[in-house]
């Protein structure tokens, strides 16, 4: 039998051979591959976090934790991409972590996401400076900007990144939706002036879809 508890175990304790054997096995019988990642995957980062924050982990175990994380995902992502292709595309999104911020997993779960919506999705990774978001935004022809923002020290580069965007000669073309642990409602739409804001990578496309006049 798969064992999920297994799975969350082995990204707290930061297992990376152990994982890719444990998320097969659920695969192989058949476990709900967003079971896997919202029920446990995710729910094993909070712990980690919750762990750092006690001080009972520190940095390096808090990486090993995510590149156990990311191990895992890999096998996931294919099952959960499938159906991209053939229904793209519902639009263009360009989406990165905001500058001074390196967390990455969530972003990129909010792609995937996007990717298996029938969105054609830009990644343009991590530490992203606002112009940077402008720039690619415009090369890019998203319809879309979605920033991810994990440390609180970050709500400056949201502000300014949603700034950039407002005043630049997309304002009216290109919604903007923001995301991630260190970001709430009021403070993305309300104090900066976002089109949306999403609580995780379900909402992101919901959101995205929102703020398009999809569906
Ligand atoms: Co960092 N870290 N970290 N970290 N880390 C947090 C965020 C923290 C909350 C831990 C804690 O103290 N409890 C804390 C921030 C505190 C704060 O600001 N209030 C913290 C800190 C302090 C730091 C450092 C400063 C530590 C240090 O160096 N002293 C440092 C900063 C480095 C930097 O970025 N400049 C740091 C470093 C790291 C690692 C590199 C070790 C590693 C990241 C590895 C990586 O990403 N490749 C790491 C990790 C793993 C975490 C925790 C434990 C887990 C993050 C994660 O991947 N979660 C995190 C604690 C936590 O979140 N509970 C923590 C799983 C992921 C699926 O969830 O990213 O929230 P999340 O994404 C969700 C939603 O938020 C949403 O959808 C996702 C899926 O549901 N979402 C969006 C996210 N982006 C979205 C965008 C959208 C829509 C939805 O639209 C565009």
């Amino acid at each position: 039998m798969a064992d999920l508890e297994g799975i969350k175990t082995a990204i707290i304790k930061g297992k990376r051979k152990e994982i890719t054997g444990l998320v097969q096995a659920a695969l192989d019988e058949n476990v709900d591959p967003h079971t896997l990642i919202n029920d446990y995957m995710i729910e094993a980062m909070k712990e980690v976090g919750a762990n750092f924050e006690a001080k009972k982990i520190f940095v390096p175990e808090m990486m090993i934790a995510a590149r156990t994380m990311q191990t895992g995902l890999e096998l996931i992502k294919p099952l959960i991409a499938q159906d991209a292709e053939a229904s793209k595309k519902a639009g263009t999104v360009v989406i990165g972590t905001v500058f001074g911020d390196l967390h990455d997993i969530g972003k990129n779960l909010v792609v995937l996401m996007l990717e298996s919506s029938g969105f054609e999705v830009h990644n343009i990774g991590e530490n992203v400076p606002p112009e940077q978001f402008v720039e690619k935004a415009r090369e890019l022809k998203a319809d879309v900007v979605g920033m991810s923002s994990l440390l609180t020290t970050g709500d400056p580069h949201v502000k300014a990144t949603i700034e950039a965007m407002k005043s630049s000669d997309l304002a009216d073309r290109v919604k903007v939706i923001c995301g991630g642990a260190a970001v709430t409602k009021k403070y993305a739409v309300d104090v900066c002036g976002a089109d949306g804001y999403a609580r995780d990578a379900v909402d992101g496309v919901k959101v995205v879809q929102q703020v398009l006049g999809l569906g």
